[in-house]
């Protein structure tokens, strides 16, 4: 069995050593790519198997990259789970394209380690010369930029463009954009239905916040929420969130059980005096029922002062509210306290939903939550469902509610209707 490569410890010799490539490229017509890649997740194959396995998965992951890839190029890693490949002699934009779906798609096929199946996702930055930069620690900088804007897709890889650049916020005043996104009514709520897994009903939907800068397109939620979490305006924008949400259901057909609506709620403001007062009036205000209304709180959160949090989701679920307990799986809580959290609902992160099929480990995470959940009289909701076969494979373990692509994106309130009445209309025709 092959070693685990080594990092590259030295950049500044790793740079040197790459420095013959430019040279000879600058000779040429022909281009140089590289392509930084990244393992996601990797900390916790380490975490949950040990690193005897994690290991076992650098020497496979480089065997395959070695495969792919001709005697001229040059692989390297870099970093815990960051690996580079350099390409030499390409003609164009195209063969580096063509090089990261051959990689990419090599991946999909699951990691055999020892007793454990495992499949991965990576993501992959790209920067060729002479296009983007004229030396190697540049191109290197395009390419993190190139990562940064591939973790920021669906699409898991991303060539440099000034486009890509946009997205590397050091270079924009986010925060005074941010400023002025809510005057200048640039948010917007999508819905993503989520439906019971037991009777096909609709059950309700998460409510996701999307936000449509003016100059710059949609941003992520995951880059601007912990902006807003820094400075403050976590709360403007969680009290918009909810609000619309709210004033939105209002106008929801009747279904087969009133719909729910999931909001979610950040750290910061778990610990807010008002937090229970402003709810309560936002739900008379509109009108909704308290049963009707969820607040998503990441099992992280929960972790950072328990006492604290569980009183106050006491107070919140004792309004008749519900309360579910978001990315369960990810925070590394004892199981032990489980009987005294506060909540209605168990969110299985959508981490292990996803190849639970591929993988025995997260089928096995998933069904040990659901048994344990239920023991606790909770519900468990799946999310990240991306086909038919898993959406089966957790109802026949008793999932109680999914949620994920293979049923719906996220939408706006107009097509979000409009699915409703597509599903209830099928689910009509078919029972
Ligand atoms: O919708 P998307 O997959 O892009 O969401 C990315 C992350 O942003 C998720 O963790 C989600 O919980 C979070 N998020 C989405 N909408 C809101 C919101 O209104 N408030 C808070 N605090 N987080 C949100
Ligand atoms: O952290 P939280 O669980 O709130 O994140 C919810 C986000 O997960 C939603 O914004 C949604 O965009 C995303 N999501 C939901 N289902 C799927 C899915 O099937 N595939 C992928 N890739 N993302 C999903
Ligand atoms: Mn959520």
């Amino acid at each position: 069995m092959s070693k685990v490569p080594v990092y590259v410890a030295d950049r500044v010799a790793l740079f040197k050593d790459l420095e013959h490539f430019v040279i000879e490229h600058q000779a040429e017509e022909k281009k140089l790519a590289i392509l930084l890649i990244n393992i996601n997740h990797f900390r916790r194959i380490n975490i949950v198997y040990g690193y005897q396995v994690g290991d076992a998965l650098l020497t496979e992951f480089t065997r395959r990259l070695r495969h792919l890839s001709r005697a001229e190029d040059y692989i390297a890693r870099m970093g815990n789970s960051e690996f580079i490949m350099v390409l030499p002699g390409i003609l164009n934009e195209g063969h580096a394209t063509l090089a990261a779906h051959k990689l990419l798609s090599s991946f999909d096929e699951p990691f055999d380690l020892g007793e454990h199946k495992h499949k991965i996702t990576a993501d992959m930055g790209i920067a060729l010369f002479p296009d983007h930069a004229d030396n190697i620690p540049g191109l290197f900088q395009k390419a993190e930029i190139a990562l940064l804007d591939a973790r920021n897709r669906v699409q898991s890889y991303s060539i440099y463009s000034d486009n890509a650049e946009q997205h590397n916020f050091n270079a924009w005043d986010i925060e005074a954009a941010l400023e002025n996104a809510l005057a200048g009514d640039e948010f917007e709520l999508f819905f993503q239905p989520q439906i019971c897994l037991q009777t096909g009903h609709v059950f309700g939907a998460e409510a996701l916040i999307r936000w449509n800068n003016h100059d710059r397109g949609y941003i992520r939620p995951d880059f601007f929420i912990p902006v807003a979490e820094k400075n403050g305006q976590i709360h403007s924008i969680t009290w918009w969130t909810i609000n619309t949400a709210l004033r939105l259901m209002k106008d929801w057909p009747d279904s087969w059980v009133p719909l729910k609506v999931a909001v979610n709620l950040s750290t910061k403001i778990l610990m807010d005096p008002d937090l229970t007062d402003s709810v309560n009036s936002a739900l008379n205000l509109w009108g909704v029922n308290h049963h009707q209304f969820t607040l998503e709180v990441t099992e992280s959160a929960l972790m950072d002062d328990m006492a604290a949090s569980f009183a106050v989701l006491d107070e919140l679920k004792s309004l008749g509210l519900n309360i579910s307990i978001d990315d369960f799986g990810t925070g590394y809580s004892s199981m032990s306290y489980f009987k005294y959290v506060p909540a209605n609902e168990l969110k299985i992160d959508q981490s292990f939903v996803r190849f639970m099929l591929e993988s025995d480990m997260d089928r096995h995470i998933v069904n040990t939550v659901i048994k344990m959940a239920h023991g606790f009289e909770l519900k468990v909701v799946a999310e990240g469902i991306e086909n038919e076969e898993t959406y089966e494979a957790l109802k026949a373990l008793g999932c109680d509610v999914a949620q994920g692509h293979y049923l719906a994106k996220p939408m706006p309130q107009q097509a979000f209707m409009q699915w409703l009445d597509d599903y209830n209309q099928k689910k009509l025709s078919k029972d």
